[in-house]
């Protein structure tokens, strides 16, 4: 193990350097001792509720400073956090929540990002379904690395999310793997520029902890006004691309702070990066997933297409042009029915991505999932390659190809694109000369707005039954 970490990292850090600045909220800066006392309180009222190393509490809500703060302290109280998507619909949640053997519930959804508010609000929060034990003697836990820390839900394309579990320690070994690439120190800040319910916003979150830098906490729109004074955001590709398009129009001292950006979640396209590098942002691409706690790749952008090498303490290897995956960050396995399911892995121990991968020119290039692989006319489609070629279209921003059936052909593909209708009426003509014949879409549609949801991917699936609906 990596972990330098002799106590719980909020409280090392208090000690050693009491008033550098932990948290950014808003413009509001919170010191290690400011958050660390805060936290014992907090942990203090939900050991009083009766939370403990055997609880497992359900925190839902968009990113907040509450939620910083109640995922410490859940985990000072040695018990095992489920932060949640809000927008997850309850008829999923219904399906899903019974096998996770939920003891705490808390809705941090509503939380106001002012501080002072946000403490009070935070001290009087009951949680719902507390079993009302009211404890009198609490004894502190102690920080364990091996203690089970945090359930994720994976965005799997069929079947009910899983719930990987992750150690304090699988993070923190994520965290060192990415910052022994990437340049990240106390005094800088890491903007909270994803969910922390997905790997990628756990993945700022522990990096922040590891270095004792400082995570900035904001509302997100308007972005530009979010980056203010940070130097590091993790961002996915689209994002990126919104925000150089917008800073176009802005004044350009805006972004000056902006150091470093760590790209991923889905293939990053060479053109996006080289515009950003032009404007002074630092690019690095990385390739990653929940079972591992986030990032396994990463590079510095160098406009090629892959995401380099594996970080230190990881492996990739290639089967049957499947990526599969050794990390020192790998889940303890998937929350179900109140216990462990171990992982699926290869009986040498290796994790089976369901990506199809290569390694070309020295470094490894994720080309799509397999799953998404279907065929027309006997000719093998896989998606990616051509949303590839769409997506470098300079207004194109996103794209989706997706089967529809048909009689002739057993299926076809179609695009669901992210871009303004008088473009994608255009696109047809525009890729016919870059595409081979069996892969031009056989229809163009503008991707609704209602499909993008919250999370931070589009759900393919939720795209591919959209555009059965209109054709
Ligand atoms: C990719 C891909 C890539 C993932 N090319 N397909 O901290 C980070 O690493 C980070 C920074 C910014 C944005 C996101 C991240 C992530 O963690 C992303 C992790 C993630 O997406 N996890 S996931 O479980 O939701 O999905 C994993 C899948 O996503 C992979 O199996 C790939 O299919 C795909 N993916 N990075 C192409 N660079």
């Amino acid at each position: 193990t990596v972990v330098p970490f002799k106590q719980w990292p909020w409280h090392q850090w208090a000690q050693l350097y009491p008033n550098e600045t932990a948290i950014i909220s808003g413009v509001s800066p919170i010191t290690w001792q400011q958050l660390s006392c805060h936290i014992n309180h907090l942990a203090n009222n939900f050991a009083k509720q009766g939370v403990d190393t055997q609880s497992t509490v359900l925190l839902r809500g968009k990113n907040n400073l509450n939620l910083v703060f109640a995922l410490l302290a859940v985990f000072q109280c040695g018990a095992k956090v489920l932060p949640l998507n809000p927008q997850i619909p309850k008829s999923l949640l219904d399906d899903l929540l019974p096998h996770l053997h939920i003891d705490f519930y808390a809705d941090l959804s509503e939380s106001t990002l002012d501080l002072d508010a946000a403490l009070l609000d935070l001290n009087g929060v009951e949680f719902n379904n507390a079993p009302r034990q009211h404890k009198n003697e609490i004894k502190d836990v102690q920080w364990e690395p091996s203690r089970m820390a945090t359930l994720i839900l994976t965005s799997g394309s069929s079947g009910l999310p899983k719930a990987a579990v992750h150690t304090f320690d699988a993070h923190l070994c994520s965290a060192e793997g990415v910052l022994s690439l990437m340049p990240f120190e106390k005094g800088d800040s890491w903007l909270l520029s994803l969910p922390l319910f997905h790997v990628s916003g756990q993945g700022i979150f522990w990096r922040w902890l590891l270095r004792g830098a400082t995570l900035v906490v904001r509302e997100m729109h308007p972005f530009i006004d979010a980056l203010q004074g940070c130097t590091h955001a993790s961002l996915v590709p689209t994002q990126l691309w919104r925000f150089l398009q917008n800073k176009a129009q802005q004044d350009r001292q805006y972004s000056i702070s902006l150091k470093s950006v760590l790209l991923g979640g889905a293939m990053i396209p060479i053109e996006l990066t080289q515009e950003a590098e032009h404007c002074g942002i630092q690019c690095w691409c990385g390739y990653g997933m929940t079972e591992m706690a986030s990032t396994v790749c990463a590079k510095r952008a160098d406009g090629k297409a892959g995401v380099g090498l594996p970080l230190k303490g990881k492996g990739v290897r290639l089967i049957d042009d499947e990526i599969q995956i050794k990390s020192d960050s790998v889940a303890l396995g998937y929350w179900f029915d109140g216990k462990l399911k171990p992982l699926s892995l290869t009986a040498d121990g290796w994790y089976s991505t369901r990506d199809k991968g290569d390694f070309i020119a020295d470094e490894w290039c994720v080309l799509g999932r397999l799953d998404n692989l279907f065929f027309s006319a006997g000719e093998g489609i896989q998606p990616e390659d051509i949303e590839k070629i769409l997506n470098t279209h300079p207004s194109v921003s996103q794209s989706f190809v997706v089967p529809i059936d048909d009689a002739e052909f057993g299926q076809r593909p179609v695009a669901a694109v992210d871009a303004d209708i008088e473009i994608i009426n255009q696109l047809p003509q525009w890729y016919h000369s870059r595409l081979a014949g069996f892969q031009r879409p056989v229809a163009c549609l503008q991707l609704p707005e209602s499909l993008k949801n919250g999370g931070i991917k589009i759900s393919r699936k939720q795209v591919q039954e959209w555009v059965k609906g209109q054709m």
